[in-house]
Formats: structure tokens, C-alpha cells, sequence
């Protein structure tokens, strides 16, 4: 089988792939030539050997997909870090995978430096020069990883405080994008505006790999602003983003001027497909998208462990509210609480598309797939409903303690074990309150120590330390106890109701 990285070193090599959003280009040839010098330069010195885990650390451009080709061709397995996290969370992910080196752009260095504890740096800079001393090795231009060699490690949260390395093979991620490219009508003539984050699956995979995979071209912005995105659509065929984006872009055509907003509309109308995932789309939001585009988004749901699972067609009816049906492959079942076949219970999901397992967490793996019938299925931890015409529909998730924020997946246990570092926090529980624009918004109520009279700015200031500003609470309740069931535990849903 072939992989994501001999499909994207056999593009024509004068095609481009990457493209910034004021028009410099980079070609799949200097791709390849470039991802050569990083193999070279992992493997001849710094001893990465195939199976060793190397973690980046880059702004969104050709380096970074320089970096992860080369980390490839060293049969190395991935580990996307971001500038996004700050210095405490990106230490924990680095102890956790034990990566061999970190490789990092010039902006950064200090960023990666900061969190490498005795793993050594391997600057962007030294890259360069280590490609001009040595030429390529034999080595670093002919490898190539098998289907069942580990591809990435991205990192994903759960029920427990501590986030989980989710691997994916290099067959499993062949397997998702081969699926979605045959959904999609993925072509070579295909540019995707891509403003999503790159350190978890949708911005890294379903929507940048799937492009680069048949010879489209990525144009890469920085950071999501919604003026730039609906400017940059004037040129390009796809657009992916969370329902937080759709809802943006919705904002920012309304805010434009009548003249302004039909040329928009029209640029908006002539791309071929725009795809909402990662969180539930408000059927009002598509409802406006497609007042303003002419088509509703196209849904579909997927999870860090399997790529897409399920998707509303292409061509035919797309149903709002719902994420469609199983990709080619997908095996997808519906059980109740006693495993059983049911019209509305948890997700199941088996097939070539899921994932490995979860690094060094025998416990979670344990407790994530379940056998069926000689097939392995991976227990999503979504609620849904089956209608009769087989499509699916998110209710929502098994664990309250499970959020979506902005299309990001947080831990409230990882919150709440953060806020109680703080001295004058005796306890805390976290909620997700529903909102039209980020699908939940995080919520904290803190009971604080004997003596002392915590504030929502001291403890906002706290845990931008600890955790990454997605994770933050935007709403506060100061509390002297928070209720609790007869066994002491936090009634989740009737705290939300004291936020109202
Ligand atoms: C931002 N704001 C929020 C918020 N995020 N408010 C509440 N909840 C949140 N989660 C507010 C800020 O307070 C600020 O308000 C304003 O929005 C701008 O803040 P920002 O920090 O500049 O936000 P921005 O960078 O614009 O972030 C929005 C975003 C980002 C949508 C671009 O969240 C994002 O990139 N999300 C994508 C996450 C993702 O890729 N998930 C995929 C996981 S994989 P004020 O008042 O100060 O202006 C997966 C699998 C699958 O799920 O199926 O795809
Ligand atoms: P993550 O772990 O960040 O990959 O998030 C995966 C989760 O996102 C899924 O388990 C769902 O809860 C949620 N999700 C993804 N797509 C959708 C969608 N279209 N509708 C509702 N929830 C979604």
C-alpha cells in the first residue's frame, strides 16, 4: 500500500503545493528536495532510527511541511507541537512521547528550547547548513515507512487529567484520506484556504495531507481572520473549518457593505465545497452560510482517532443536523448500554481507518475498543441517533466531562486539576454552557480555601500558565459548595443551571 508520503513525493515537481497568502509559492519538487535534507540530517546526525518519535515546533509554511515529509522519510513517527500552548502543557506532551529530537523554526526556538528538558533542539537553520555540508544520504532519499509503521502521535484529551497520544499509522492515515478523496472529488486542480490549527487532526490531516495527497494546492494562513479567509476564497476551490469559523465568516459578510458582500458571495458560490467539522453545526448557522453561498456547508464527523468516519454526500441531499453516513470502508454500529444494536446509543467504529491505540495507556485501551462479530471497534464516547435512512446524528457525548469549545476537544477533569494548583482554590468544577458560536463555552465554579477570596482575573492569570488559552474559562461562579448527589460527586448538569 502505498502511503500519504510516496503520494505526495510522486507529484509532478513543478506543480505548486503551498502557497502564502500574499502568493509566494513552494513546489512538491522543492518539497521533496527539502524533506530530503531533513531525513538527511535527522538520521545522519542525530541518530534518528525508524520507530523513534521527532517532535516539531513551527509557524505554518513550508518548513513545517518540509519537516514532517523529512521526519517521515526517517521513518520517524510525528508529534505536532504548538506555539499555542504555553511552556508547562507543550513540557508535559514532550515527557510523555520522549521524542528523539525536536526540530523547530528560527521564531520558535526559544519556545522549543523552553520546553526540550534533555531532548535536543534541531533549529531550522542547522537544517540548511547540514544539507549544504554533507549532500543527501542514500538513506535519507530512498526510505520509506511500511503501512503498519506509527505516521503520528497527536494528542487528545479524555476523561482523565493528562491528555492521550493517539497513534495513527501510516496505512490507517493512507486508509482515511483514500476514503475521503473518493467522497470529496479530491483533485490536483483543487486550492484549499487553510486557516485551522495544525497540531490536531482536521488542519493537519483532513484538511492539509488530504490536498497535498492529489497534487492540490494548500494556500496556509498564519492564524484564522475571517476578512483574509473570504479574501483568499476569491481564488481557491475548498474551504474546511469548526462551526466557530462558518459562524465568523457569516459575521463578517453581514458586516460588510452591500457591494462588498455580493462580490464575496460570488467568489463563496463558485467553490466547489465547504466543509464544517470537528463540533455539531448550529442548523441556524448553515442556515445563513447557505443564504449567503448558496449551498449548506457540507457536515461531516470525525475524531483524532479515526480521520472522517461519517459524511454527508457531495452531490445529493446534505441534512442539516446530521453528519451523514459511513465513508467508504467506515464500519459504523449503534449499541445501548449493554452492547446491544440500537436505534440511538454510542458510536461505534471499526475498519481500516482506526487508529492504532493510545501511547503507553494500557487502561484507556483496554476500555476503548470493543470486539464484535472478529472486528475491532473503537468506542467514540458519542451519543447518537440512527434515522431509517441510515444517517447519523450527534446527541452529544457519553462523559459530561468531555467539552467542545471552538471545535477543540477539552478535558473539564484536566481544568478543574489545574485550577486546584492554585493556593486559594479549595475545590472546582468545570461545564461547558451552550453557545451558537463556539458550541459550549467553558465555565468555572471554584469553592475557595478557608481564608481566601479568589478572583476570576487571578485565576484567569493562573492558568494561562498551565494551560492553553482554548482551555480557559470564560465564565465564573464564586461558590461555597456546588451540587453534588448523595455519593458527594458534582451534578453536572444542575451546576450548568446555575450559571443561567
Ligand atoms: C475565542 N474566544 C472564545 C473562544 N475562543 N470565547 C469563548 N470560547 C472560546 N473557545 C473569544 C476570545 O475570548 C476573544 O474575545 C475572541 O474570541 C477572539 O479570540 P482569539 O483567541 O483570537 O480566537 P481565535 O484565534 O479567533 O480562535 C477561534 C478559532 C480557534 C475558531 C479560530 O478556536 C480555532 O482555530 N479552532 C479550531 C480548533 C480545531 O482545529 N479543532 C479540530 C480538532 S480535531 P474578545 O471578546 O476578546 O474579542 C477534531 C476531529 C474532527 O475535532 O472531526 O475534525
Ligand atoms: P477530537 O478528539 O478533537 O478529534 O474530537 C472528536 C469529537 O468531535 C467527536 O468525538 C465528536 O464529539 C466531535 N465532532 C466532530 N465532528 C462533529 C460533528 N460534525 N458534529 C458533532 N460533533 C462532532
Amino acid at each position: 500500500m502505498a502511503t500519504i508520503l510516496d503520494a505526495i513525493l510522486a507529484q509532478p515537481p513543478h506543480a505548486t503545493a503551498l502557497r502564502s497568502p500574499s502568493g509566494e509559492t513552494t513546489s512538491y519538487g522543492e518539497l521533496a528536495q527539502r524533506s530530503a535534507g531533513v531525513a538527511t540530517v535527522l538520521t545522519r546526525d542525530h541518530g534518528v532510527e525508524p520507530g523513534d518519535r521527532v517532535a516539531m515546533l513551527f509557524e505554518p509554511g513550508p518548513a513545517f511541511v518540509a519537516t514532517l515529509l523529512g521526519a517521515w522519510r526517517a521513518r520517524a513517527t510525528v508529534l505536532v507541537l504548538t506555539h499555542l500552548h504555553p511552556p508547562k502543557e507543550r513540557t508535559m506532551l514532550v515527557a510523555d512521547a520522549r521524542p528523539r529530537v525536536i526540530v523547530c523554526s528560527e521564531l520558535h526556538e526559544a519556545a522549543a528550547r523552553e520546553s526540550a528538558g534533555a531532548v535536543p533542539l534541531v533549529p531550522w537553520r542547522t537544517v540548511h547548513e547540514g544539507e549544504a555540508a554533507g549532500g543527501f544520504t542514500t538513506k535519507a532519499m530512498e526510505a520509506r515507512p511500511a503501512a503498519h509503521e506509527r505516521a503520528l502521535q497527536m494528542y487528545t484529551s479524555g476523561t482523565t487529567g493528562k491528555p492521550k497520544g493517539v497513534i495513527l499509522q501510516h496505512g490507517q492515515l493512507e486508509a482515511q484520506l483514500a476514503a475521503l478523496a473518493e467522497a470529496w472529488g479530491m483533485s490536483s486542480s483543487d486550492v484549499l484556504v487553510h486557516a485551522l490549527p495544525l497540531h490536531h487532526i482536521h488542519g493537519l490531516a483532513i484538511a492539509m495531507l488530504n490536498v497535498l495527497r492529489v497534487g492540490g494546492v494548500v494556500e496556509m494562513h498564519a492564524a484564522f481572520e475571517a476578512n483574509a479567509v473570504l479574501q483568499a476564497c476569491a481564488h481557491a476551490t475548498v474551504f474546511m473549518g469548526v462551526p466557530t469559523m462558518v459562524a465568523r465568516l457569516v459575521d463578517a459578510l453581514d458586516a460588510m457593505t452591500e457591494g462588498d458582500r455580493v462580490a464575496a458571495s460570488a467568489h463563496l458560490r463558485a467553490m466547489r465545497l465547504c466543509v464544517s467539522g470537528s463540533a455539531a453545526l448550529p442548523v441556524s448557522l448553515g442556515n445563513r452560510w447557505a443564504t449567503h453561498t448558496g449551498a449548506y456547508p457540507l457536515e461531516r464527523f470525525g475524531m483524532t482517532e479515526l480521520g472522517v468516519a461519517l459524511t454527508n454526500p457531495l452531490h445529493g441531499e446534505r441534512v442539516p443536523g446530521s453528519v451523514g453516513r459511513p465513508l467508504a470502508g467506515v464500519l459504523a454500529r449503534v449499541v445501548d448500554e449493554h452492547g446491544a444494536a440500537a436505534q440511538e446509543g454510542e458510536l461505534l467504529i471499526g475498519g481500516p481507518t482506526v487508529f492504532e491505540g493510545y501511547f503507553e495507556r494500557p487502561e484507556a485501551n483496554a476500555e476503548s475498543f470493543l470486539e464484535i462479530g472478529g472486528e475491532r471497534f473503537f468506542r467514540t464516547g458519542d451519543t447518537v441517533r440512527l434515522d431509517d435512512a441510515g444517517r447519523v446524528r450527534i446527541l452529544g457525548r457519553t462523559s459530561v466531562d468531555i467539552l467542545k469549545s471552538a471545535g477543540y476537544k477539552l478535558s473539564a477533569i484536566e481544568i478543574e486539576e489545574a485550577l486546584r494548583r492554585h493556593p486559594s482554590v479549595r475545590d472546582a468544577a468545570v461545564v461547558g454552557l451552550p453557545s451558537e458560536t463556539y458550541g459550549q463555552i467553558v465555565a468555572a465554579a471554584i469553592i475557595g480555601a478557608e481564608g481566601t477570596t479568589p478572583t476570576a482575573a487571578e485565576l484567569g492569570a493562573f492558568l494561562e500558565e498551565e494551560l492553553a488559552p482554548y482551555k480557559l474559562p470564560r465564565r465564573w461562579l464564586f461558590v461555597n459548595d456546588v451540587p453534588r448527589n448523595a455519593l458527594g460527586k458534582v451534578v453536572k448538569p444542575e451546576l450548568v443551571k446555575l450559571f443561567r
